[in-house]
């Protein structure tokens, strides 16, 4: 089955030479020696990639760097005017239980007269709003992080492997912040602009931040300010292709850095303008998901932090982000805490 042009699909299909064992991996599934590459370096089973990098040493390590006690929640707040691709349907809140349906003297407070009560339920998509990609959120040639099949994903069940569930224990440590617009001197990185090691590496040293293995690494482009006010979908499309982020070739760097977790303030991380037209799609979503198994977060609002990380000089700190236990998710809403 091929894709002719978008939204239209040839019919034909021949199926895959490929055999799929007991552990639900595809023999011989692609892996691709000639970049940076995570499979096995965890053992066989592995679902939690980088997060490895993160045990108690880290995390002890990353308690020290409270010293204000002061808190920065890192979320957008999850409403239908939040920044998704037209894909994804609208978070929904809707009250289910009002307590001023019970005020005291009311008819139907007759069974209770001095009690009310509310609740709510919720809905929306998992990478609606400032989130954690599970590592089963993207594979290539049916392919998912450390050789694990692409069908261990359906409809039925969600992620049978690589979900967010695995995650659990993940995203507590050490975080560093690379104010990528402020080193720039720029409110905002230009449109499209592909960001390379060069970059990330001067931005580090200029801030006087050296990155440690297991270090979560949050990335600000300001870019997402830019957002607030954008409201008809064709424009939300025009701002969201035209993100700027880290180019693919960033991977090694992130990789020889051990870097376990990469956030940013945009759509995708990655820089939204190819730097070749044959490039595939999301290039970084697929060295880091698939290849090196380091998961991303995105649309984490990041301005708040980065004025205190400029004020005092401090850009590194505690970060909270567990995502929500839920079983065969592909990702999780998260609220991100830095506490510096
Ligand atoms: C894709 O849409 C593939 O990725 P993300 O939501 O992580 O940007």
């Amino acid at each position: 089955m091929g894709r002719t042009k978008p939204g239209s699909y040839t019919r034909t299909w021949t199926a895959p030479g490929y055999t799929v064992d007991e552990a639900g991996k595809v023999a011989g599934g692609t892996y691709r020696p000639d970049g940076p590459n995570n499979w096995g370096r965890w053992g066989e089973d592995d679902q939690r990639g980088t997060q490895n990098l993160i045990g108690p040493e880290q995390r002890i390590a990353a308690a020290g760097l409270v010293r204000t006690g002061n808190v920065f929640s890192l979320a957008l707040p999850i409403d239908a005017a939040g920044p998704r691709w037209p894909t994804r349907p609208a978070p929904l809140r809707w009250t289910l239980m009002a307590g001023s349906d019970l005020i005291t003297g009311s008819p139907y407070a007759e069974e209770q007269p001095d009690f009310q009560w509310n609740d709510d339920m919720f809905q929306m998509p998992t990478q609606g709003s400032t989130q954690w990609d599970a590592l089963a959120h993207v594979a290539v040639e049916d392919t998912m992080y450390n050789g694990f099949w692409a069908g261990e994903v359906t409809a039925q069940g969600g992620a049978r492997t690589l979900g967010i569930d695995s995650q659990r224990e993940s995203f507590v440590g050490r975080g560093v912040l690379l104010d990528l617009a402020r080193h720039q001197g720029l409110d905002a990185c230009p449109d499209g602009q592909n960001v390379h090691e060069d970059m990330l590496q001067a931005c580090a040293d200029a801030q006087g931040v050296e990155l440690r293995a297991g270090d979560i690494l949050l990335v600000r482009t300001g870019y997402l300010a830019k957002w607030w006010g954008i409201s008809g979908s064709e424009d939300q499309m025009e701002y969201f292709l035209a993100s700027p982020g880290l180019s693919a070739s960033t991977a090694g760097w992130l990789h020889e850095h051990g870097v376990s977790a990469l956030a940013a303030d945009t759509i995708a991380v990655e820089s939204m303008t190819p730097e070749n037209p044959d490039d595939r799609v999301y290039p970084l979503h697929v060295v880091c998901l698939v290849d090196l198994g380091l998961p991303l977060g995105e649309f984490w609002h990041l301005d708040d932090l980065a004025r205190d990380c400029a004020e005092d000089g401090r850009f590194e700190f505690l970060l909270v982000a567990p995502p929500l236990r839920i079983p065969g998710a592909l990702g999780s809403p998260i609220n991100p805490i830095a506490l510096k």
